[in-house]
């Protein structure tokens, strides 16, 4: 089945400057990046991003380290489009705990758990096709993404924005 899955390289694989070793991993896929940016991460943006995981103990550090409070403030968010994406994607980027992940994988190879407990596993992966959706229009407008993936409608109106001098 054709699908789209987000992916985020996290502010440790940034500042580790892991960014093509892990966009070399994932090109063994064959998928295609129909989107890419850096973004710099808003508490809300985190926030939602793992809103599902609010109740954990350890929520409040997995904000702070996506936002770049324990490295460089920004993620690479990208989104990969094709065969089976969702599962291909995952299967590269190995266990949640990256102390159990294949250590062929990218979180077996380059992630670490640290002494305060917070698994720093270098990549983030959608898991199925409607989180997949979620986080898709979380990280992305229409406009950022090379085809619509799902169904736009164009708003008339003045909005602000910055353009170059
Ligand atoms: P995944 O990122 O593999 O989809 P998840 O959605 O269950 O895993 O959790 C999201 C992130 O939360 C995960 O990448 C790292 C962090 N996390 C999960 N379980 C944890 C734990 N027991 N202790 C510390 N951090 C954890
Ligand atoms: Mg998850």
């Amino acid at each position: 089945m054709v699908e789209q899955t987000l992916v985020l390289i996290k502010p440790d694989g940034l500042s580790k400057s892991l960014t093509g070793n892990v966009l070399t991993r994932l090109s063994e896929t064959k998928l295609e990046i129909v989107a890419s940016r850096i973004v710099e991460v808003s508490k809300e943006l985190a926030e939602q991003h793992y809103a599902m995981l609010k109740d954990k103990p350890f929520f409040p550090d997995l904000i702070k380290y996506l936002m770049g409070g324990f490295h460089k403030k920004k993620v690479m968010a990208l989104v990969y489009y094709g065969d089976d994406a969702i599962a291909k994607i995952r299967k590269i980027c190995g266990a949640t705990n990256p102390e159990e992940a294949d250590p062929v994988s990218i979180r077996g190879a380059y992630g670490r758990i640290t002494t305060k407990g917070v698994y720093e596993n270098v990549i983030h992966a959608s898991t199925n096709p409607e989180e997949a959706e979620r986080e898709i229009k979380l990280w992305f407008a229409p406009d950022e993404i090379i085809m619509d993936l799902y169904p736009v409608k164009t708003v008339k109106g003045t909005f602000e924005k910055k353009i170059w001098v």
